[in-house]
């Protein structure tokens, strides 16, 4: 049993602005599906943001279509989940569409059940659990979820076979590495169970093993930002050339993960810091020569004095696909400010808001206490007695006066006085 686990195809991301690069996604992926395809994989699973947004455009979808035919017409099935970038509020997504007609198998909690091929429908409760069945392979998973989604959801993900598969798109603490609570929705604990975890949503590749099972990122299909570079240049005191980020998909093996490098369009993420200028145009050149063809790259210049970027961008041009030449001014020195207590430095409001972002985190508390602050006009009162109790006495005279047209008019006039943001703008400032 080898199946193929890819994830984070973006179609449809023009990155950079650039169109062409929709279509480096798109090939890259077509790439990566010939190659499954030579390898002979019984099976694929597409582990969410098979497409950049959850509206692709017509030629996106086109696109979708003619790469997974390519699956289609070897009768090798397609076990899909929507990521972040692309599930929608509704029941509908592009994803169903593409399942219409045929081209992959979305996998998740459904309101219908699904009669199919090679896809199981279980119900729970008012709904249906889609999953996949290759031979005695179980493949469950649902789209991308909250955080508070997933408690409930997990449980249900459960497989019930003794070789399974878990598709999901989501961050696992272990597995980001970030000590950051917002940086991840769920820990390696909280998974139900399986032969294998099949994930998506990080978009540098990884292989993590625990308790002799794996949980794998493919990454994305792309380029996807500068951290996925595949080629990192630092030329400050001395001049240093690093491998960056491989891209490509996981073939798996009896439930085993191996990474399948694919080549895509090189993303150079150069840095060069020098004292004169004319030794940093020089070195950007130097720089520039050791750099191939039709790739991408991005460069941060520093120096004391300010350089020509538009002239650098466009030499820069001459030899790339793409080229952002960005500049910072070396300072001399910074002059030192001596802060003498947060007082001095925060409003009233802003301390009592880091003062509820400490440690366990009560959202909902912070929450309420920013919009409490804006809809009360956004003055720099935490606790203002007398403004409170004059609150409470406006909205006792208006339950009183509110059965006659006068005191229609009065809560009107009310209103005014409060100062109640009427837009999204109002709330935000600005405008
Ligand atoms: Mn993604």
């Amino acid at each position: 049993m080898k199946f193929a686990h890819i994830a984070d195809v973006h179609l449809g991301y023009e990155q950079y602005n650039q169109p062409w690069r929709a279509e480096d996604f798109a090939k890259s992926f077509r790439a990566i599906a010939e190659k499954a395809v030579e390898m002979d994989v019984d099976f694929v699973i597409i582990a969410g943001d098979l497409f950049h947004r959850s509206v692709p455009s017509p030629k996106t979808i086109k696109e979708a279509i003619e790469i997974l035919w390519i699956f289609r017409r070897e009768n090798i099935p397609v076990f899909a989940i929507e990521g972040n970038h692309d599930k929608t509020s509704r029941d509908i997504s592009a994803y169903h569409l593409l399942e219409s007609i045929g081209m992959l198998n979305v996998l998740g909690l459904r309101r219908r059940p699904v009669e199919v091929e090679n896809v199981k429908s279980v119900k729970i409760e008012n709904v249906y659990l889609i999953k996949g069945f290759v031979e005695d392979v179980e493949i469950t998973g649902d789209r991308h979820r909250s955080r508070w989604q997933l408690e409930k959801v997990l449980p249900l993900l459960k497989p019930e076979s003794e070789r399974s598969v878990l598709v999901l798109h989501q961050a696992v603490k272990e597995v980001v590495d970030i000590d950051l609570d917002i940086a991840y929705e769920l820990t390696l604990n909280n998974l139900p169970k399986a032969s294998y975890y099949a994930f998506g949503h990080i978009h540098l590749p990884k292989i993590y093993e625990f308790n002799g099972k794996f949980i794998a990122y493919p990454g994305s299909v792309d380029r996807y930002d500068l951290r996925e570079a595949s080629q990192i240049i630092r030329y400050k005191s001395d001049f240093t050339f690093k491998e960056g980020i491989k891209k490509g998909f996981v073939v798996v093996r009896n439930f085993k993960p191996e990474f399948v490098e694919m080549k895509t369009r090189d993303l150079y993420d150069v840095e060069i810091e020098t004292n004169k200028l004319e030794e940093l145009e020089k070195r950007f050149v130097e720089v520039l020569e050791r750099i191939s063809g039709e790739g991408m790259l991005v460069a941060k210049l520093r120096c004391p004095d300010s350089a020509d970027v538009r002239k650098l961008n466009e030499i820069a041009l001459k030899n790339l696909r793409y080229a952002e030449v960005r500049f910072e001014r070396l300072a001399d020195e910074f002059e030192e400010v001596v802060i003498q207590s947060e007082n001095d430095f925060f409003t009233d409001f802003e301390l009592k808001l880091l003062d509820l972002m400490k440690g366990e985190i009560d959202e909902r508390e912070a929450y309420e206490f920013v919009i409490e602050h804006y809809l009360s006009g956004g003055e720099d009162k935490v606790e203002d007695e007398s403004s409170e109790k004059q609150e409470v006495k406006d909205r006792e005279a208006k339950t009183t006066e509110e059965d006659t047209g006068e005191g229609l008019e009065e809560t009107k006039r009310n209103e005014m006085k409060a100062k109640k943001p009427k837009t999204l703008l109002d709330f935000f400032g600005g405008g």
